[in-house]
């Protein structure tokens, strides 16, 4: 058999595993950094670039969505920014001869780290129907191929408009644009696999489907629920605001059903005292089985229910509706089943249950552990629904926190990145640019996967991200790929999705945010909106990798001259000339965006945008309150002998970049196929710590997938459950498997048995 991944990753690595840590950052993390950067930039690119991440006149880290504070530290970055800074601004160049050299069937056999390893790249290329390599194209040439292709269509609906959240405000709204004038609302983006439960039970319960803290409100908190999320590698910032939370007297509940070292202390690199004690930082850690939160915030609410006084009465009558329903529901909480789901001791949610009572202002942080499963959607209304009744909504102190993932995800969608916009957004962007959008809804990422598989789809481009990688069941997503007739990729690096090819494939390179952007109406900077809703100009300052790139904006603008021609009534050109024009257009068609160019030149640090619920408690639902809702209680149900695995990042990746072999936190070094898995567990299954096996997950219709070669890992994880990195694991999950409502991935909740592997 040949036993071969299909994603050019080695079928087997050779990891070495120590005890994982027990906190995070501090002089370790501070010679990783500078390491890494100057092997990547050089000593003196190094000082020149780190100095300028998130400051007021430098550009935005491309690494998480975590805000900056008013009051900024000279260095305003973490180790993983620093990572990911460094791999931008690279000295390392992938040219023609690169891939003269370089046939796409053997870039398909290369693993993802040694692709993005090569650097950035220069030029334009072209694969043209047939061909081997991809050969050097002029950018008017690549601009006519993809308008040959899209007008060859038969509806624009057979074209796909992917977006990964790196984009900036300004490239997001020209793409929206560009997508809805030639017909189409098919704008899939990464949020549908990463945030897009939140801002569906968001949207539905409170009416915005974003967090309704500021950095301020974390200081302030009395309570801080951090549920499904791992700030120590991916939002390392993150500590520095818990830290100084804990030093104003606020407790955190940690629910993960692993023990994040990140979590448990945190040494701050920026004092001197920090890094060499650390502060302990979760004072409660509820060790949750995958899955099971649903179940606990249910019980909790049931358990707030039953304490006298415990419910703001006044906050529920006045600014919310469903209550009933709601208390019904949660009044039928058992304690039994809730052990179940959860794995947890009664002792433990008591004592969780006693924090929640002291606290008059609590905050619920959570990230990916919960917008990946099944029921991800009624999870994260069940947390809202915890907040709501003690009236922690709209209060200082006190909200929802999603906390992103890419730096501008968030302003994407703002900017109308989303293939079910909303009727008003549509009606805006009509009388201001006065066209016709399309009103019925597009595919999100699965469906557009599933739209290619079925030759519904024939045009896939992609404004940076890695489609192919990212997404899940590998195997269906490459098949589906390869049948498009053309594939277009704005990238900065190398990456998997460009050796998966449709027919005819363009690589179309970019600026990165690192990198000086001059057009002919001087110099430019973009816009970016954090994770609170701070919105901030980015400017780069790096000579650009190479001049034969054009920026986001100016490649939308000449696609759409080259596609919609003299059809189209809208300035393309003075947009790439000038992006001021872009923001004046996106203060009319955007709310909150009004006199844009004003407000950013009248106070640097940027502005944060309305937001009803946390500004005056203000509900823009349809009944104008906030919702409580009542869902069935859900939580996987795992046969036996199999695991609950969920896919999650390293220490030493972003996304599906890989930066390096290491884990450092979890004590994993030079290896990336291992599955953790809970020592009883592994033993009962029959595998040593050090066994080889292969993982392979089963799904309802019967059908079953495999990624070969792992190094079981005895690790402390909560019983019945498994984890392994993404995207190597991306070919265990069913394009089916998805949340309810939100259509996202179910990448945390994977059901898997372990065979033994013939290659150990
Ligand atoms: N350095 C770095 N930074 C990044 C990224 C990166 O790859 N590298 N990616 C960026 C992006 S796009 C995103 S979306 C964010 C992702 O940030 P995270 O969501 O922190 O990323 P994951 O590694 O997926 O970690 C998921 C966490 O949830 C826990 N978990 C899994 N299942 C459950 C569950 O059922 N319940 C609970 N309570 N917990 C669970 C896992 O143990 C893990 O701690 O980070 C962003 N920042
Ligand atoms: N199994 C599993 N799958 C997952 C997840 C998981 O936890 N488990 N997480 C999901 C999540 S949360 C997300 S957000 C998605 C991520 O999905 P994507 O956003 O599609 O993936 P990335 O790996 O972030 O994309 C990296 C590529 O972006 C390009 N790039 C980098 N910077 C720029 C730039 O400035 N401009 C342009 N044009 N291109 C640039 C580079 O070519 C690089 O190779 O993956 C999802 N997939
Ligand atoms: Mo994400």
């Amino acid at each position: 058999m040949v036993r071969k991944p299909p994603t050019g990753d080695p079928v087997q690595d050779a990891p070495q595993v120590t005890p994982p840590q027990h906190a995070a950052a501090g002089l370790p993390a501070i010679g990783h950094t500078l390491r890494m950067a100057t092997e990547q930039m050089g000593a003196a690119r190094t000082a020149r670039t780190l100095l300028r991440v998130n400051q007021k006149d430098g550009f935005d880290c491309p690494g998480c969505a975590w805000p900056e504070g008013d009051k900024r530290h000279v260095a305003e970055f973490c180790e993983n920014g620093a990572k990911a800074v460094a791999e931008e601004a690279t000295l390392r160049r992938v040219t023609p001869e690169f891939f003269a050299a370089h046939p796409v069937a053997e870039l398909a056999e290369r693993s993802g780290y040694w692709l993005g390893q090569q650097g950035r790249i220069t030029e334009p290329v072209y694969l043209p129907e047939g061909g081997e390599r991809y050969e050097p194209v002029t950018w008017e040439r690549a601009f006519e191929i993809l308008a040959e292709e899209l007008r060859a269509l038969d509806s624009p609906d057979e074209a796909l408009f992917y977006t990964s959240g790196r984009t900036s405000n300004e490239a997001a709204f020209l793409l929206q644009l560009f997508a809805r004038e030639f017909g189409t609302n098919n704008l899939p983006d990464c949020s549908n696999m990463c945030h897009e439960s939140s801002g569906s039970a968001l949207t539905e319960t409170i009416g915005v489907g974003k967090g309704s803290v500021s950095l301020e409100d974390l200081h302030q908190a009395d309570l801080i629920v951090i549920a499904g999320q791992n700030p120590g590698t991916n939002h390392p910032r993150m500590l520095s605001a818990l830290e100084k939370a804990k030093a104003a007297g606020a407790r955190i509940i940690s629910v993960n059903p692993l023990p994040e070292a990140g979590l448990e202390r945190f040494k701050n690199p920026q004092t001197p005292q920090g890094m060499l004690k650390g502060a302990p930082l979760t004072d409660l850690f509820l060790q949750i089985r995958i899955g099971g939160d649903q179940a606990l915030f249910r019980l909790l609410n049931k358990l707030v229910l039953e304490t006298p006084g415990a419910v703001d009465e006044e906050f529920v009558r006045t600014h919310t509706q469903g209550f009933e329903e709601f208390a019904a529901a949660a009044s039928g909480a058992e304690w039994e089943e809730t052990l179940a789901a959860t794995g947890l001791e009664r002792a433990e949610i008591e004592r969780a249950l006693e924090m929640v009572l002291a606290s008059e202002r609590t905050v619920v942080c959570w990230a990916m552990g919960l917008t990946q499963h099944k029921h991800a959607v009624p999870t994260i209304r069940e947390l809202v629904n915890f907040l709501l009744l003690r009236g922690n909504i709209g209060r200082p102190g006190a909200g929802v926190c999603p906390v992103r993932g890419h730096s501008n995800v968030q302003g994407d969608r703002t900017m109308g990145i989303f293939e079910r916009p909303p009727a008003a957004f549509l009606d805006a962007l009509d009388k201001e640019f006065g066209i016709v959008s399309p009103r019925h809804h597009g595919f999100d990422v699965v469906r557009s996967i599933q739209a290619l598989r079925d030759g519904r789809a024939k045009v896939f481009f992609a404004m940076g991200g890695n489609f192919v990688a990212a997404t899940p069941d590998t195997e269906v997503t490459e098949a589906a790929m390869r049948r498009a007739r053309l594939t277009v990729h704005v990238s900065t690096k190398l990456n998997r999705s460009h050796a998966v090819t449709g027919g005819r494939a363009l690589i179309l390179p970019t600026l990165g945010r690192t990198d000086k952007d001059v057009q002919r109406g001087g110099r430019q900077f973009v816009t970016v909106e954090d994770s609170m809703s701070k919105v901030h100009a980015s400017r780069g300052n790096l000579p650009p990798a190479s001049p034969h790139l054009l920026s986001e904006p100016a490649i939308v603008a000449r696609l759409a001259r080259a596609v919609l021609g003299a059809g189209s009534a809208t300035p393309w050109e003075e947009f790439e000339a000038d992006y001021g024009t872009i923001r004046d257009r996106i203060g009319r068609v955007v709310p909150g965006f009004e006199d844009f160019n004003a407000r950013l030149a009248a106070d640097s640090g940027g502005f944060t945008l309305p937001h009803g619920p946390r500004d005056e408690r203000r509900f823009p639902t349809a009944s104008g309150k906030a919702h409580f809702t009542a869902a069935p209680v859900e939580f996987p149900r795992v046969p036996e002998g199999r695991l609950l695995l969920q896919t999650l990042r390293s220490h030493d990746q972003y996304n599906t970049t890989v930066y390096g072999l290491d884990d450092r936190y979890r004590g994993i070094r030079n290896g990336r196929r291992v599955v953790l898995v809970h020592p009883a567990d592994a033993a009962a299954l029959g595998f040593a710590d050090g066994a080889y096996a292969d993982l392979v997950s089963e799904w309802t219709d019967g059908s079953e997938r495999r990624a070969p070669g792992f190094r079981v890992v005895h690790y402390p994880t909560s019983r019945g459950c498994a984890a392994a990195y993404y995207p190597e694991t991306n070919v265990l999950v069913p394009l089916e498997s998805t949340a309810d409502v939100s259509n996202t991935p179910a990448s945390k909740s994977v059901i898997v048995r372990l065979e033994q592997s013939p290659s150990a």
